[in-house]
């Protein structure tokens, strides 16, 4: 049986990352105790804040949130913390090399019903040792992030992270509270006949991917020329992680719902971490057209469509939208 802390210890990575993964992944454990009390835990409902985007906070949302700060600020080698739920970045220890970036509890309004929520996390480097981040020290594109991953509190909780190009998945043993290694090198197939969207959108895509939805609807009498499946958990982390276990394709594609919104994702606490995952696993990640990792961001709190999963279904999508621009 592999631990968490004996692969780090052995995959020859810098006692700073192996150091800030270990804080992020405790905490993991404790929001995992925590929904597993649940509705016992009076941690459901509102917690009567909006967010940075203007959405509700849960409850869950907000204590994460907070143990994932006050763990982090503690740990000298984390320069600076950048959350999806705080308006700011928050300064950390100005001698530390490395910025964390997070979303506490992916797919909030799934704690009420008892559905997969999630943290995921994004670790990049800090440039300015000896000064006090702020937030342009986060704005780097996801090509630079030096580990990444997620926790899923699912039926059981699983960590994915990527360090030193491996993918690997550990499974939280709730007898001895460690994680044990489950999947090393992790990859994905390149075609997939199954693909999650929230298909309600429909009428605000752009042309390409309303044609991309109408061809795979059509199945086996279409172009495609195969039937295909639709899975969609509200949960960004537990449609990632379906994927690395057996392929897909998730998207949130470009909308015109909400004026001056890209897409309902972000780019540095949802769309980069979840894509270094996927391109380490031989998937592909895109806005529909260009790779997201190589997005430099403007604001940390960005938000971009999102195509990843299986390579040849990427593909395909980009090269809808590339024809449709060229029409
Ligand atoms: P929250 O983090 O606000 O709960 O949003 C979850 C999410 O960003 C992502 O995890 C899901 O894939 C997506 O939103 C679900 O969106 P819909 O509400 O459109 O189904």
């Amino acid at each position: 049986m592999t631990t968490l802390a004996h692969y780090l210890n052995t995959n020859a990575n810098s006692p700073a990352l192996n150091d800030v993964i270990t804080t992020v992944t405790g905490v993991g454990k404790t929001i995992s105790q925590l929904l597993r009390k649940g509705a016992l835990a009076d941690i459901l409902g509102e917690a009567g804040n909006q967010n940075v985007q203007g959405e509700e906070q849960k409850k869950l949302d907000v204590l994460a949130n907070d143990l994932l700060l006050d763990a982090l600020a503690k740990n000298t080698h984390c320069a600076g913390v950048a959350s999806e739920e705080l308006d700011d970045a928050t300064p950390a220890n100005a001698d530390g090399s490395l910025l964390v970036l997070f979303d506490p509890l992916d797919g909030s309004s799934n704690i009420d019903i008892n559905m997969a929520v999630g943290t995921i996390f994004s670790i990049l480097p800090y440039q300015r040792q000896g000064q006090l981040s702020e937030n342009s020290d986060f704005l780097q594109a996801g090509n630079q992030q030096l580990a990444a991953g997620y926790l899923l509190y699912g039926t059981s909780t699983v960590l994915a992270l990527t360090i030193a190009n491996n993918v690997v998945m550990f499974s939280l043993d709730p007898d001895t509270n460690d994680y044990i290694l489950i999947e090393d090198n992790v990859q994905i197939d390149a075609d997939t006949s199954e693909y999650a969207i929230n298909a309600s959108n429909y009428r605000y895509w752009r042309a390409p991917m309303q044609q991309y939805i109408d061809e795979l609807i059509a199945g086996e009498a279409g172009v495609r020329g195969r039937d295909f499946n639709t899975r969609w958990v509200a949960a960004m982390v537990g449609d990632v992680h379906r994927i690395l276990c057996r392929g897909g394709l998730f998207t949130y594609p470009f909308d015109t719902k909400y004026a001056n919104k890209a897409g309902k994702l972000r780019l540095m606490y949802e769309a980069n971490p979840m894509s270094l995952l996927i391109e380490r696993a031989g998937g592909g990640a895109t806005d529909a057209v260009n790779r997201i990792l190589d997005i430099e961001p403007t604001d940390i709190h960005q938000r971009v469509p999102v195509v990843l999963g299986s390579k040849n279904e990427v593909a395909y999508i980009k090269d809808l939208h590339v024809k449709h621009a060229g029409q």
